[in-house]
């Protein structure tokens, strides 16, 4: 395996793995305010973003090579109110897709079929991401200050759940 592509794959696994840990502070936030429907959803993006870690993983590993270990970035803990932390989400969700779409690049110029085809998945799965935060940051604005308005998206982003294909667990 090329070694530019495989320490980019390596390197995505850290990304993910910080997405969670980005996503855990988030969640507390939110459990520190009262937000507990907004909690949950952070909640189940971290159990996500560690199945798309262990995607990364297994198929590092299915192509015969090894992980590397570095330090996870440590996440702001610091944020305003739901619509500061959408916004960052929104921000961190185009870097990770940026990030993919360079590994799928780097494999696509060097003929590796096979990473460019695990790729492909991701990419998908980041149209979905990034379109699920944008749509949350439109909802937010329209509320506004209304704490009415507020513990209504509260409540109904509270009802979303884990679900990742049958074929990753970390
Ligand atoms: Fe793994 O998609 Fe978000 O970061």
């Amino acid at each position: 395996m090329d070694n530019n592509v495989l320490k980019m794959l390596q390197d995505q696994v850290n990304q993910e793995i910080y997405s969670a840990y980005l996503y855990m502070s988030m969640s507390s936030w939110f459990s520190d305010n009262s937000y507990q429907g907004f909690e949950k959803w952070m909640r189940v993006q971290v159990q996500e973003e560690l199945a798309h870690a262990a995607y990364f993983m297994n198929y590092i590993q299915d192509r015969n090579q090894s992980l590397t270990f570095e330090a996870i970035a440590k996440p702001n803990s610091e944020w305003k109110n739901p619509l500061n932390i959408f916004e960052v989400s929104y921000t961190h969700e185009c870097g990770i897709t940026k990030s993919i779409t360079d590994i799928f690049v780097a494999s696509r110029n060097i003929g590796d079929i096979k990473s460019e085809t695990f790729l492909q998945w991701f990419i998908s799965e980041q149209i979905e991401e990034e379109k699920t935060v944008s749509d949350i940051i439109g909802r937010l604005k329209i509320a506004g200050d209304s704490s009415n308005a507020l513990l209504m998206l509260d409540k109904e982003y509270g009802t979303k759940i884990f679900t990742m294909a049958a074929n990753i667990t970390f």
